[in-house]
C-alpha cells in the first residue's frame, strides 16, 4: 500500500553529494504523496536549507516514476494536517530546487514540481494534472502556479482535458526548462544544478504574471471553454471548477487564487461524481487481476500478432494493434475484402488526420504496421492470432481447421466471436489449450473493453497472454467465463430485450433516448441502433427464431426492417434523417408503424414515466450481472462495470452499473424487480445473489463472482 515506508525505507530520502541535496521519493508503486512523503519533503528541504554544504537541490523519484499524484485511496477520508504544506517549503526554499523528471509528473506530482524553481525532464517523460478524471481538480497550486507559467488558455486546457503532456511538448509549452538526454538522470541533474546554483533570486512560479496578461486580452476564454465543454460535461461540476480556478488565477492574487482553489477542491472531495470516478479508477485497475493464476506462470510471449478477416470488426482490431504500435497481420482469403479493409482503415485515419487529432506522419506509421496477406503461410509465424471472420459456425470452424494446419507450434489462436461456442471452435483444433475468446466492441479501434473468454480447455498460460495482449493493445482486458453471450454482451441482451419491449407497451423510441441521454449516454439506445442499422439485429432474432419455435422476437422492429427502415443508411429508422445529416428527426410514420403492429399484436399500450424507463432498462442488466456472479461467470463486479464503462459508453462519472444501482440500493432493486416478476414473468426471475443482497444490505458493486475452484 502507498505509505509504507518504514525506518529502513523511508518514504523520502536526502542525500548530499558534490554540494548538491537530493530529495529521493521512494514510495512504490509510483510514489504517490502520501502523509510521510508530504513530511518527509518538508524535512529533506529544510536540511537543505540548513546545511551549508547544500548550494541547490534537485528532487529525484525512486524506481519507475517521478510522483503520480497523491494518494488516490485517501480522498474521501480524514487526514492529518501537516504542519507545513511541501508546495510552501519548496516554493520558500532560499536555494534553489530542481524538479528532476522521468515516469509520470502527475496531479500533486507536477504541483510539486511547479513549486520548485526548475523543471527537467528526460525525453520520455509525462506530465499532468489529471484530478478531472476522477471528479476533482489540482489542489496543490496547480489551477495557480500552471497559467503563470504556461499562460490560461494552455493551462486551461491541459487541466479540464486532465491529459498527460510528453516532456517534448512540455518544454515548448514552457513547463520544462529542459529535456536532458535521459542516459543518466542523476548525473544530468547535477549538472544542471550546478548551473543555476548561484543564480538569485530563485525563480519562484507563484510571481510570474507576464502570462496572466493572455486573459487581459481575450477575458471570454473562461466562458468559451465553458461552452465547448457542455455536452461532454453534462451533469458534472468538476471541469467547471477547474475553469472557474483558472479564472481566479487572472482575476485574483495568488494566495486568494489558492483559497479559491482549496474551497472548490473541498466541494468537490466528496461529491457522487468523485466518489464514481475514484471507484472507476482503481476497478480498471482491479479488473487486470485473475485470482489463482500462479505468479510464476510462464506467460508466452506475444510480439508478432494476424487478425483474419478484413471486415469492419477486423479492420478496427488491426487499428488496435497498430495505434499501440505493434506491427499485425490483416489477412482476408478474399483480395477485393482486403483491398476494401485497408481502404477503410486508411479512411479512418484520414478522418483523424482531418479533424487534427493525428498527423499525417503519425498516420503513415501506423498503415506501415498493417500488412496485408493473402494466404495462411504468410501469417504462420506469428505468435498469436485473433479471428474476426463471419459470426456463423461453419466458417469460424473451417478458418479454425486452417490456422491449426498452418500456424506455428504454439501460436495462440483467439476468436472475436461475440455468441458462438467458443469451445466448439477451438475442438476443431489439436491445440484447444491454445484457444480462448478474445471480444472487442464496436468500433474495435475505439472501445477499450477486451473481454477475454475462458474456454473449457483453455490453459491459464493461455488466458494471461490473452489478458497481457489486450493491455498491449490499449484496451482495458477483463475476464469472462463461457456462457451465452459472455459477460458484457449478457448483461446487454436483457437491456435490448426491454427496450424493445416498451416500445410495444406504448413507450415512444424518442422518451427512452432522451432519458438515457440525460442520464449521460452521448446517444440513446434507438438513435444508436439507427446509427448501426437495423439489419443487424433483425438477422440475429431471424436466427433465434429458426433455432427455437418459442423465441418471442420484436414484431414491431422486424416491420420496421421489412419495411426498408433500416437506419441511417436508408434515411429512416426508428428515426428520419435529412440526407447528408446523422440528427435523428421524430417520425409520425413510426408512431403509426408502432401503433399498427400493436393492434395487430394486441398490445395493450399505456403511458411510462421517464423513472421507469430507466430502471427497466438497467436493472434488466443488473439482474443478469448477479446471475452471472452467482454462476461464477464472472470474478468481480466492478469488472462488469468496467465493461460498461469501456464497451457501452455508460457515464463514467455514474462509475458503472453495478455502482450506479448502489445509490438506489440492492433491496429497492430487488423489491422492483421482483414486482415486475410478478407482472412479467420469467424473464425477470430475480438473481439469488440481489436478493441476499437485499437481505443483507449488501454493495452490489462488491459482490465477487462464485468461482468454481
Ligand atoms: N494513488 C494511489 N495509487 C495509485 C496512484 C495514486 N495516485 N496512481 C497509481 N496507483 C496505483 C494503482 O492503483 C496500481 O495499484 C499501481 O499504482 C500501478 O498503477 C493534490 C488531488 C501513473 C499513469 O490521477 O494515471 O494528485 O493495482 O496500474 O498503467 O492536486 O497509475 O498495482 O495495486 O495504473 O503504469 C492525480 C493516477 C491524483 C494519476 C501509471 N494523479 N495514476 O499507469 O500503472 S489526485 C492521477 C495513473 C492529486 C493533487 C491531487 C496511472 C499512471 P495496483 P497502474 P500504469
Amino acid at each position: 500500500m502507498p505509505g509504507d515506508a518504514t525506518a529502513d525505507r523511508p518514504a523520502v530520502r536526502f542525500e548530499v553529494e558534490d554540494g548538491i541535496g537530493f530529495i529521493i521519493i521512494d514510495n512504490p508503486p509510483v510514489n504517490a504523496i502520501s502523509p510521510d512523503v508530504r513530511e518527509g519533503i518538508v524535512t529533506a528541504v529544510e536540511k537543505g536549507e540548513a546545511d551549508p554544504k547544500v548550494k541547490a537541490m534537485v528532487m529525484l523519484g525512486a524506481g519507475r516514476s517521478f510522483i503520480a499524484g497523491a494518494d488516490i485511496r485517501a480522498f474521501g477520508k480524514p487526514r492529518p494536517t501537516p504542519r507545513r504544506t511541501t508546495y510552501d517549503a519548496l516554493d520558500g526554499s532560499t536555494k534553489p530546487v530542481v524538479a528532476a523528471i522521468h515516469g509520470y509528473a502527475l496531479g500533486g506530482g507536477l504541483e510539486t514540481a511547479l513549486a520548485c524553481h526548475y523543471r527537467i525532464a528526460v525525453p520520455t517523460a509525462k506530465v499532468g494534472l489529471p484530478e478531472v478524471l476522477i471528479g476533482i481538480l489540482p489542489g496543490g497550486g496547480g489551477t495557480q502556479r500552471l497559467p503563470r507559467l504556461i499562460g490560461p488558455k494552455a493551462a486551461m486546457e491541459m487541466i479540464v482535458s486532465g491529459r498527460h503532456v510528453p516532456a517534448g511538448e512540455a518544454k515548448a509549452l514552457g513547463i520544462i526548462d529542459m529535456v536532458l538526454p535521459g542516459k543518466d538522470l542523476r548525473k544530468e541533474a547535477v549538472a544542471f544544478a550546478k548551473g543555476i546554483a548561484d543564480k538569485r533570486p530563485v525563480p519562484r512560479v507563484r510571481d510570474r504574471v507576464e502570462k496572466l496578461a493572455e486573459a487581459k486580452a481575450d477575458p471570454g476564454m473562461f466562458d468559451a471553454m465553458r461552452k465547448s465543454i457542455a455536452r461532454k460535461a453534462r451533469n458534472q461540476k468538476a471541469p467547471y471548477h477547474c475553469i472557474a480556478c483558472v479564472e481566479a488565477a487572472v482575476t485574483q492574487p495568488f494566495d486568494e487564487g489558492i483559497a479559491t482553489e482549496r474551497r472548490l477542491f473541498n466541494e468537490l472531495e466528496n461529491s457522487d461524481e468523485a466518489k464514481a470516478l475514484r471507484y472507476a479508477f482503481f476497478a480498471e485497475r482491479e479488473v487486470a487481476k485473475i485470482p489463482g493464476v500462479p505468479k510464476d506462470l510462464q506467460v508466452p510471449e506475444i510480439k508478432t500478432a494476424a487478425v483474419i478477416g478484413a471486415g469492419t470488426m477486423g479492420g478496427g482490431i488491426a487499428m488496435s494493434f497498430a495505434d499501440s504500435g505493434f506491427p499485425v497481420k490483416l489477412l482476408d482469403a478474399n483480395r477485393e475484402v482486403l483491398e476494401k479493409g485497408l481502404a477503410r482503415i486508411r479512411n479512418n485515419y484520414a478522418v483523424s488526420v482531418k479533424r487534427g487529432s493525428l498527423s499525417q506522419e503519425e498516420m503513415d506509421k501506423r498503415m506501415a504496421l498493417i500488412e496485408p496477406a493473402e494466404a495462411y503461410e504468410a501469417i504462420a509465424d506469428c505468435d498469436a492470432v485473433i479471428e474476426a471472420v463471419f459470426e456463423q459456425m461453419p466458417v469460424k470452424k473451417a478458418v479454425f481447421g486452417k490456422l491449426d494446419a498452418a500456424m506455428k507450434p504454439g501460436a495462440l489462436l483467439f476468436t472475436n466471436t461475440s455468441a458462438l461456442e467458443i469451445d466448439e471452435i477451438a475442438n476443431v483444433t489439436k491445440r484447444p489449450e491454445a484457444g480462448a475468446g478474445t471480444a472487442l466492441f464496436v468500433p474495435a479501434h475505439v472501445m477499450k473493453t477486451f473481454e477475454v473468454v475462458e474456454g473449457a480447455k483453455t490453459s491459464p498460460a493461455t488466458l494471461a497472454a490473452a489478458m497481457k495482449l489486450g493491455r498491449d493493445i490499449g484496451k482495458i482486458s477483463a475476464y469472462a467465463g463461457n456462457c451465452d453471450g459472455f459477460v458484457a454482451n449478457r448483461t446487454r441482451i436483457p437491456f435490448n430485450l426491454e427496450q424493445g419491449l416498451m416500445i410495444e407497451e406504448g413507450a415512444l423510441p424518442e422518451q427512452v433516448d432522451k432519458v438515457m441521454v440525460e442520464f449521460g449516454y452521448p446517444l440513446g439506445p434507438f438513435a444508436v441502433n439507427d446509427m448501426s442499422g437495423l439489419d443487424i439485429s433483425y438477422d440475429t432474432r431471424k436466427r433465434r427464431a429458426a433455432e427455437n419455435p418459442n423465441y418471442r422476437g420484436l414484431p414491431i422492429t422486424d416491420r420496421l426492417v421489412e419495411m426498408g427502415r433500416l437506419g441511417q443508411k436508408t434515411g429512416k429508422g426508428w428515426y428520419r434523417y435529412e440526407k447528408g445529416d446523422r440528427t435523428p428527426i421524430v417520425d409520425p410514420e413510426t408512431h403509426a408503424i408502432i401503433k399498427q403492429v400493436a393492434a395487430e399484436k394486441g398490445f395493450a399500450q399505456r403511458t411510462f414515466t421517464d423513472e421507469e424507463v430507466l430502471r427497466r432498462l438497467l436493472f434488466s442488466s443488473v439482474n443478469e450481472a448477479c446471475k452471472i456472479l452467482e454462476e461464477g461467470k464472472a470474478i468481480r463486479a466492478s469488472d462488469i462495470d468496467v465493461m460498461w464503462l469501456n464497451g457501452f459508453g455508460f457515464p463514467r462519472y455514474r462509475g458503472g452499473l453495478m455502482f450506479w444501482a448502489d445509490t438506489i440500493g440492492a433491496r429497492e432493486v430487488y423489491n422492483q424487480i421482483a414486482i415486475w416478476h410478478q407482472r412479467y414473468g420469467a424473464r425477470w426471475r430475480p438473481s439469488r445473489l440481489l436478493q441476499e443482497l437485499a437481505e443483507t444490505g449488501g454493495l452490489l458493486r462488491e459482490a465477487k463472482g462464485r468461482m468454481a475452484k
